[in-house]
């Protein structure tokens, strides 16, 4: 598996190098312990639209990227798979839009935060980001939720106009949707209530979409949000592509 996942050449490279990111990230406790399922989940999705970013998708990613450069406090919330399959390459996004990231997991434990918070501290040191890492001492709470999931800090989350949230749960967005946020989610599946509920969706694999908006913030042209863009024009595009797949398989 490691030998694969550093041979670039390997036709399911990519893939096997996800899935051993996850496995590294499992080994230092950063995971639930539903993560892989989550992932799995996430990649019949992908398989069925040809691993790749689909051109409603780029649009996407375009609009969300416009939102987050025009937002007054936008932040970067981070779960488990999410640092685990682009933790570096989400730094280096934050760090260019000047934002915070915010660990928020849904399955929430003390030593799953310090995980994870190590991991990012090192990514961080490493590379130089200046970038503030949240998380670690909630005081605040998203109203409507109960349990652990719904702890958050006031100066991150709490008070954020703007949200990327990679993998989001449903319950989790519809709360964040109804504190009057703009929530930005990174969702395979089109068909979940996340990717449903979310202001932007960008239906598409988490660690591509993150490479295309750090491709477009070194471009020298940056997006601009437009009021035409559609989200459930952007779904059904996804379900589409999806279909016609299929079909053409048949
Ligand atoms: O770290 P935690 O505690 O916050 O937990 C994280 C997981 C992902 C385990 C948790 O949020 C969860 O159980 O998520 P769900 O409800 O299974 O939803 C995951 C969604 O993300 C599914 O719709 C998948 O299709 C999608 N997905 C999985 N992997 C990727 C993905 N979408 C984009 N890129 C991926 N790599």
């Amino acid at each position: 598996m490691v030998e694969i996942a550093a041979d670039p050449t390997h036709p399911r490279y990519q893939s096997l190098l996800m899935r051993h990111r996850l496995e590294e990230a499992e080994k230092k406790g950063m995971l639930a312990g539903s993560a892989l399922i989550a992932h799995g989940r996430g990649e019949a999705y992908d398989y069925l639209l040809g691993e790749q970013t689909i051109p409603s998708a780029m649009s996407a990613t375009e609009q969300a990227l416009a939102h987050l450069l025009a937002a007054q406090h936008p932040v970067i919330s981070l779960n488990g798979n999410a640092v685990a399959l682009a933790g570096k390459e989400l730094l280096h996004l934050a760090d260019r839009l000047g934002c915070p990231v915010e660990i928020n997991i849904f399955y929430r434990t003390p030593e799953r935060m310090d995980a994870l918070i190590e991991h990012l501290s090192e990514l961080k040191d490493a590379h130089s980001y200046d970038v503030e890492i949240l998380g670690a001492q909630p005081d605040a709470r998203i109203p409507g939720l109960e349990g652990p999931r719904a702890n958050c800090v006031k100066r991150g989350i709490f008070d954020s106009d703007v949200l990327l949230v990679p993998l989001e749960d449903g319950d989790r967005c519809e709360a964040l949707m109804a504190m009057g946020k703009t929530v930005l989610v990174i969702d395979l599946n089109p068909l979940s209530r996340t990717a449903q509920m979310a202001s932007v969706t960008m239906v598409d694999e988490l660690s591509r979409v993150v490479e295309n908006m750090n491709t477009l913030m070194a471009a020298d042209e940056l997006p601009e949000f437009s009021n035409e863009y559609n989200n459930e024009h952007t779904l059904q595009d996804a379900l589409d592509h999806i279909k016609n797949f299929l079909t053409a398989r048949n």
